[in-house]
């Protein structure tokens, strides 16, 4: 195996090529932005990550090139994003075809073609196989298919790149074996191999799955506060039972996978998805649910002044510095809809300011208001929740043990 160039240097493609690379692949990574590029040569990296910097140094000094262009050699990867189309609901698979495409300017023959982005089922055969077959060129002769779906955890990327398993779907099981070797390199768990379209459905129903489960939990949620019942206690009861994994409610569903796989199932079979949908809704729902929380908190303590409540957390999730899909963004367009504006917000992992009333310094944040929403549990909250003791706190994630505390 020659050189393995990684095309698409995000929140997938940059880990990867840096654990690739560390494990003593060579490594080019590729992306169009040429901004990303200029960061990350001049030693810096473009998101925050657990053990990041670390997998940065080590793939630095074993070599990794980081360009605009893309090179000619025996194995890519591509890792751009899928997004949705909103309309329609179904996958924009341009990204990756665009990337397809380009490759096929540059590949040898019987390069390998091996795509990690997330795509509905079905994605690959419509859209990718034609971009090649209309170039004239003969897939598992010309140029070989593969989909490795990523399957790692923001906040949890470089030990679940390490240990998760992996599907590799491939049209033939010899070209399957090839990339479950270079995975090898690194990945310590099974990597199974199948065809293409199972590992394409497997990747978006995990996530789908997922959904689901916080659906479940967001509406047991809501049963247990008309009932005036703890969640928390009956969730972590009910998970006693060997059979029973419900998952935890919150301010809604965020980042770029778990809020937008499921769509792909409904754009694509309308007439079959029931609870696939339910759960899209019920957690779209979640940050709505949340308003009608803080109004009915409002109401009850008699706060008039709105910019007297501060929001902490601004990502999607806590302990990463991703803002898409998040809950919070969310949650401030239907303030901005309901209420008046001042609001004041903060998150220690957004260090720009992105949202009006945004703070920098925590202190400060608690110092003008009266009441805080805590929408992400990042570690930070956590370790300062004593800060908290004279606020009322409208806890949406349970993590807040003191003082005057009201929940979901
Ligand atoms: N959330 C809850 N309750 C929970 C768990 C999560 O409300 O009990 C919320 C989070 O706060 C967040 C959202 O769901 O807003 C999604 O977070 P997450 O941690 O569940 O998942 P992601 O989107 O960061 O990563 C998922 C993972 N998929 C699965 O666990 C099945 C990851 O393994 C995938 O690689 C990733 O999607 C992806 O890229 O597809």
């Amino acid at each position: 195996m020659s050189r393995v160039n990684i095309i698409g240097l995000g929140y997938i493609g940059l880990p990867t090529a840096l654990m690739f690379a560390s494990h003593g692949v060579e490594v080019v990574g590729s992306d169009t932005n040429t901004e990303l590029i200029q960061t990350l040569n001049s030693g810096k990296l473009t998101f925050r990550e657990e053990n990041l910097e670390e997998l940065f140094t080590s793939a630095r000094s074993n070599g990794i090139v980081f360009q605009n262009e893309y090179i000619t050699t025996d194995t890519y990867i591509i890792a751009v994003p899928t997004p949705y189309i909103k309309e329609s609901k179904k996958i924009d698979p341009g990204y990756v075809v665009n990337a397809v495409k380009s490759v096929l300017k540059v590949a040898p023959k019987g390069a390998i073609i091996c795509i990690e982005s997330t795509v509905s089922p079905g994605t690959i055969d419509k859209f990718v196989r034609p971009a090649i077959t209309e170039k004239g060129l003969k897939i598992g002769k010309d140029v070989h298919l593969v989909h490795a779906p990523e399957r790692i955890l923001p906040g949890n990327m470089i030990h679940e790149l390490k240990h998760n398993s992996r599907t590799v779907g491939a049209d033939y099981n010899e070209i399957g074996h090839k990339i479950k070797e270079l995975y090898a390199k690194f990945c310590e768990s099974n990597i199974v191999v199948t065809d293409i379209k199972t590992a394409e459905m497997t990747k978006v129903i995990e996530n789908t799955y997922r959904d689901i489960n916080i659906a479940f939990a967001n509406e047991l949620a809501k049963i247990c506060r008309r009932e005036n019942m703890d969640v928390y206690e009956i969730i972590r009861v009910a998970n006693m039972h060997p059979r029973v994994k419900i998952l935890q409610p919150g301010p809604g569903v965020g980042g770029h996978c778990i809020s937008v796989d499921p769509w792909f199932l409904v754009g694509d079979y309308p007439d079959l998805v029931n609870i696939i949908l339910a759960a899209r809704h019920i957690n779209d729902d979640q940050p709505e649910y949340v308003l009608k929380r803080i109004r009915s908190i409002m109401k009850e303590k008699d706060i008039r002044d709105v910019s007297r409540i501060g929001l902490y957390g601004l990502t999607y999730k806590e302990d990463v510095d991703d803002i898409r899909e998040s809950p919070t963004l969310q949650l401030l367009e239907k303030m901005e809809e309901h209420l008046a504006f001042g609001i004041r917000v903060y998150d220690p992992f957004i260090t720009n300011n992105i949202v009006e009333g945004q703070y920098q310094d925590f202190e400060q944040f608690l110092n003008d208001i009266d009441m805080v929403v805590v929408l992400v549990a990042h570690q930070h909250i956590k370790e300062n929740s004593s800060k908290l003791m004279n606020k009322i706190v409208f806890d949406t994630k349970n993590v807040i043990r003191t003082g005057e505390i009201y929940k979901l």
